[in-house]
Order: structure tokens, then C-alpha cells, then sequence
């Protein structure tokens, strides 16, 4: 079914009360997949807009519910989620797409294990807040949660780049230990630098 969605899609089924996983893949539709206008529709979990079958119209695609292309829920393999199908079919290598969707795909498989769940507030809980306020309205969870999975994408595009200008890092030796110094056009990385054992730790901008 590979370059099945050489069209845009004129509208994005997801499930009612999305998850992580469903926005995920609304968003990269929507982002990546041209998609930006498309109408957004949700279901029962596991249904398909007017019980058509999934993959029956182009113009309609169903994500992480609908048992189709995009929907994960037929496999067993925990390293697939909704999300991660729809960035195979439309940025396979988009680095800081593939790093997000790395942690959605963990975070969605993760929560049938709730006694591992993080202790502090996270995206989940977000999500959770939203489907509290707007419990039939998930187009405003959605509209909500975009912004913020740009955010989150722009946020792992820095971390390459600060990566990226780390790995051409200084090192050298002070009386106390190692010393790293770094230039970035992003800011610095102290946690990079300490986390490789620096003690002394200088940035410069460039
Ligand atoms: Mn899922």
C-alpha cells in the first residue's frame, strides 16, 4: 500500500477521546502529509466513519482505530503505533519525526503497564485534561494538542542541532578535570557536557 496517499486526504478519522498515539498521527498527517486542511472525525475506538471499511476511499483515512493501513491494533509488535505507520508512509527519514515518534510509540504501549507510569505530570495527563474539559468535543483536544506537538517537534530539532555542534566539542584538561567547551547558533548544552563528565563547562555563540 506503499504511496497510497500520493492524494490528500480530504478527511482524518481518529477515535473518540484520542489518545497520544491518534493525535501523534493526525498531527503528521496534517503536517507532513499535506493534510493541513483536511476535516477531522472521530469514532468508537475501533470503528470506521459510517462502518465503511477502512482503506475504502482515498480521500478518507482512519488512524489508530478501523483496523486499515494506519491503524496498529491487528499487531502485536510494540514498536508500531498509529503514529509510527504514518511516518513510515510520509517522512520515513525525518530524524526529529522519527525521535518523537519513537517516544509516542513507547509512551502508547507503555500505558498497559500503568505501575511503570512516570511520576510527574506528563503529555498523557495533558491529553487526559483536555478529554476531561472537552469530553465530546475531541476536535478542541486535537486543535489543543497540534500546537503543542510542534512545539515538542522543534524541540527535538534543537536537541540534533545542539548534538550536532557538540560532537564538535573542545576538550581539554583543567586541575580539576575534563573541561568541555562548545559554539552553537542554539544556545549550549550543559547537560550534554556534564552528562560526558565535564567539570568545567564553557559556551560561546557563534
Ligand atoms: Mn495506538
Amino acid at each position: 500500500m506503499s504511496g497510497f496517499y500520493l492524494v490528500t486526504p480530504k478527511t482524518i478519522v481518529g477515535h473518540l477521546a484520542p489518545d497520544l498515539d491518534c493525535l501523534a498521527a493526525i498531527w503528521i498527517l496534517m503536517r507532513f502529509g499535506k493534510a493541513g486542511d483536511a476535516e477531522l472525525s472521530f469514532v468508537p475506538a475501533g470503528r470506521t466513519l459510517d462502518d465503511q471499511p477502512a482503506d475504502n476511499d482515498p480521500m478518507i483515512v482512519h488512524v489508530d482505530t478501523g483496523g486499515g493501513q494506519f491503524d496498529h491494533h491487528h499487531s502485536a509488535d510494540t514498536t508500531l503505533s498509529a503514529a509510527e505507520l504514518v511516518r513510515r508512509e510520509l517522512a520515513p527519514d525525518n530524524e526529529s519525526l522519527r525521535r518523537l515518534v519513537d517516544q509516542v510509540t513507547r509512551i502508547d504501549h507503555a500505558e498497559a503497564y500503568p505501575g511503570r507510569q512516570p511520576v510527574f505530570f506528563n503529555i498523557n495527563d495533558l491529553i487526559s485534561g483536555y478529554n476531561a474539559l472537552y469530553p465530546n468535543r475531541p476536535h478542541h483536544v486535537a486543535q489543543a494538542m497540534l500546537p503543542n506537538l510542534d512545539a515538542w517537534y522543534e524541540h527535538e530539532a534543537r536537541q540534533i542541532r545542539l548534538e550536532r555542534a557538540f560532537s564538535r566539542r573542545l576538550e581539554f584538561d583543567t586541575r580539576w578535570g575534563l573541561g568541555i567547551a562548545m559554539q552553537s547558533d542554539d544556545g549550549g548544552s550543559s547537560r550534554l557536557a556534564y552528562s560526558h563528565g565535564a567539570v568545567l563547562y564553557a559556551y560561546r555563540a557563534s
